[in-house]
């Protein structure tokens, strides 16, 4: 399998998460990618190539344009006001609240924004957007018939809705590929989702569609992050009904409980028969991930490639999180690995 990488994710080198009421180093940090791509190498999983120059009309087909300007000129016009940290948001539009733009950064700022812990700082633009276009050029060659490529995505993706950022994303690649293969043509696809994490941006872009299948397994959000979304009878809207799947599961859930949702899921996609499968690959399922509570082994990522080639469909796998920085070039090729039946 190929795998589609820019080193310019480390532009991307925030210094502040807001975390627990301190501002800690990020988790999401420029070394994940270097395990990964050193894993890669080591397995000899296949070829790795740069990405392609793609405009932003794959982008704005997602993405409103208010939202795509605020992200290029956020740095500096919160620098312009003289502000000396990292651009962190204070107040959102909360319920009871106008949902209009303001014009000061701080108020643009908190009305692009889903959550508080990813700082904007100097270079996120540059990263964010050489991710989506990574995202798109393992989505193209999908698309040119090749059954399966690994876009090893920085900054994720998943939590970015149509205008807003948070959870470490900035684009949500998936949804950007998967209206990319609508866009060349293909009828149905689905997204799995199987980060730790809920992919919300996903799941809210997608809602109320039935040309896209959402499909998430991942932390309860009574107990994990974005606690907003992710319950179990969210199951799409209007034309959508139907068409979005979530599988919550509690606090030290292993794999034989996950395998049993991932072979529901997958059920599910069958029956949808898509022209082609997203898979939003977060690992932060792992046992020892910091931030997260599922106790999935390394080889139970194996495991679940294996059983993801058993759909039979053109697959496109996109990064999303993954935190135990030591082990998540592991536990991501062992997917990879898993799925081409190494
Ligand atoms: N107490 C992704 O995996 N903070 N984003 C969680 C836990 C945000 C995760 C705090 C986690 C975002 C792509
Ligand atoms: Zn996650």
């Amino acid at each position: 399998m190929k795998t589609v990488y820019s080193a310019d994710h480390s532009l991307r080198n925030a210094k502040t998460e807001l975390y627990g009421g301190q501002l800690v180093t990020p988790f999401e940090c420029p070394e994940r990618m270097e395990y990964v791509l050193k894993r890669v190498g080591e397995t000899g999983l296949g070829e790795v190539i740069p990405p392609g120059k793609f405009g932003m009309k794959h982008i704005l087909r997602i993405h409103d344009p208010g939202f795509v300007e605020f992200l290029e000129h956020c740095w500096e016009e919160w620098q312009e006001v003289g502000y000396e940290g990292e651009a962190i948001p204070t107040i959102i539009p909360a319920r009871g609240m106008q949902q209009r733009i303001p014009e000061h950064i701080e108020g643009r700022l908190g009305y692009y924004s889903l959550a508080m812990e990813t700082s904007i700082s100097a270079g996120t633009w540059e990263a964010a957007l050489a991710s989506a276009h990574v995202a798109l050029t393992a989505q193209n060659m999908v698309r040119d018939g090749l059954s399966s490529s690994f876009a090893l995505c920085r900054s994720p993706g998943h939590h970015a809705a149509a205008d807003m950022f948070g959870g470490y994303c900035f684009f949500n690649n998936a949804a950007i590929c998967a209206q990319a293969f609508l866009d060349q043509g293909a009828d149905r696809i689905a997204i799995l989702d199987v980060d730790f994490h809920h992919g919300n941006g996903s799941q809210t872009i997608f809602y109320d569609r039935q040309d896209v299948m959402y499909l998430s397994l991942h932390g309860d959000p009574r107990h994990a992050f974005p606690h907003f979304l992710g319950y179990g009878d969210e199951r799409g809207e209007g034309p959508g009904e139907g068409f979005n799947y979530n599988y919550p599961m509690p606090p030290g859930t292993s794999y034989p409980v996950w395998a049993e949702a991932l072979d529901d899921a997958c059920a599910k996609i069958a029956h949808y028969a898509p022209d082609a499968l997203v898979v939003s690959l977060g690992v932060d399922t792992y046992e020892r991930d910091p931030i997260s509570f599922f106790k999935l082994r390394s080889e139970d990522f194996t495991d679940y490639g294996n059983r993801l080639a058993k759909l039979g469909l053109p697959t496109l796998f996109i990064m999303e999180g993954g935190y135990a920085v030591e082990e998540i070039g592991i536990n991501t090729v062992n997917v990879l690995a898993g799925f081409e039946g190494v």
